[in-house]
């Protein structure tokens, strides 16, 4: 097959969802093309399946906000018509489902079909596509995609809940590559961050207030009071400086490192005992995934499709939101070492349920049956 891929080429899940997927596509022999405004981060290698097309956007002093979504569309336009493309995958509804529309209806003007398949992420329903602002265009264009797919039972429940959607949902679950993500050998690196020996608890997100940062650093201080411990947080974003702040009016800085945005998350990982994801929403949690795949298990908070991920006193623990003498019993309990190896070979097995290679071929059925369909 031939597919193109638009998604938001950053650091944010489900860019990384999109170009693995992508990736994964051109090893199996498919033709996948990126449509995007800047090269896919996971994307900088040379493959003869893989290719780039970058959305050229200009400005003009006339436009305060440059038109996007618009340069996005004549994109697609021009890589279906040129490359011959059999279908559109478009990841995170906003904007790169209207966007698709738009392209559709000027390529079946001038007699090309082209199917579209939007996968919803999350934010694109929980947070911004509810908003009055962008919900119209979100339900008109969820309700035109040729193919809709959510992360999750919780999410596709959530669109359901928020919009008039008359088509049908499919449940397809993220996944990972466990050929990437596996615990690695790096004992000089535990050793360099726990000199005496203490618990390495690990965040990763990007810091948005719906990741509930301070949650984070409230648990640790609260661990840290029992048992001597050291805490990662991987990424960035607007609550960074905050966490910064808050740490040092707690007096702990010296045992929490900010580590800013890491490539190689998975090192860290390989390391780590604990894995805390207090968010307020989530419709999946990739990230939390990822640390299971390197044997980590995780305190979340049960919102969203957390539960379909971590398994309450199996691979983790799960409490509401904000509580966090609930998170901390949890985590002392994990980390007492009677307890955490059996952890960590939980978090392992559940992983391996969503290894790229079981979900893969549910994609690409998906994609025959939305071909044939139209
Ligand atoms: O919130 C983020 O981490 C970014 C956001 C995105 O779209 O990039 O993540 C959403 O999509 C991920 C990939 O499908 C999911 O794993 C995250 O749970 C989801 N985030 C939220 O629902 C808050």
């Amino acid at each position: 097959m031939k597919i193109g891929i638009v998604c938001y080429p950053t650091f944010g899940g489900s860019g990384v969802v999109a170009t693995e997927l992508g990736k994964a596509l051109a090893k199996e022999g498919h033709k996948v093309h990126f449509i995007t405004y800047s090269q896919p981060s996971r994307l900088d290698f040379l493959n003869e399946n893989l290719f780039y097309h970058e959305v050229d956007f200009h400005s003009y002093p006339l436009f305060e906000f440059p038109p996007y979504e618009l340069a996005l569309a004549s994109k697609m336009v021009s890589v279906v018509k040129n490359e011959k493309l059999d279908l559109l995958h478009v990841h995170y509804a906003i904007p790169h489902a209207s966007a698709a529309y738009m392209a559709k209806q000027i390529l079946k003007s001038q007699g090309i079909t082209i199917p579209v398949v939007t996968t919803l992420h999350g934010t694109d329903i929980t947070l911004v596509g509810k908003d009055p602002s962008y919900e119209p265009v979100v339900t008109f264009s969820i309700n035109e995609s040729d193919g809709v797919t959510a992360v999750s039972h919780d999410l596709k429940k959530e669109t359901f809940q928020h919009f008039n959607i008359t088509n049908e949902v499919e449940v397809i679950p993220n996944f990972i590559d466990l050929e990437k993500f596996k615990k690695q050998k790096k004992d000089h690196f535990k050793k360099a961050i726990c000199p005496n020996g203490e618990v390495l608890i690990v965040h990763t997100s990007n810091f948005r207030p719906v990741k509930r940062i301070p949650d984070v650093i409230n648990v640790f201080a609260n661990i840290r009071k029992e048992i001597p411990a050291k805490l990662l947080m991987i990424g960035d974003g607007p609550e960074r400086s905050p966490a910064e702040k808050m740490c040092r009016e707690l007096g702990i800085c010296d045992d929490i490192r900010f580590l800013g945005k890491l490539e190689a998350v998975e090192e860290v990982l390989s390391v780590a005992d604990l894995f805390i994801m207090p968010s307020e929403k989530e419709s999946f949690g990739l990230a939390a995934l990822e640390a299971m795949a390197c044997e980590v298990p995780v305190i979340s908070t049960n919102t969203g499709g957390l539960p379909e991920l971590n398994v309450q006193g199996v691979t983790g623990f799960l409490s509401n939101i904000g509580d966090i003498e609930d998170m901390t019993r949890n985590a002392l309990f994990i980390l007492d070492k009677d307890n955490l190896s059996g952890f960590k070979q939980n978090a392992l097995s559940r992983a391996q349920e969503f290894d790229i290679s079981r979900i893969l071929p549910v994609y690409e059925a998906y994609y025959q049956k939305i071909m044939e369909r139209i």
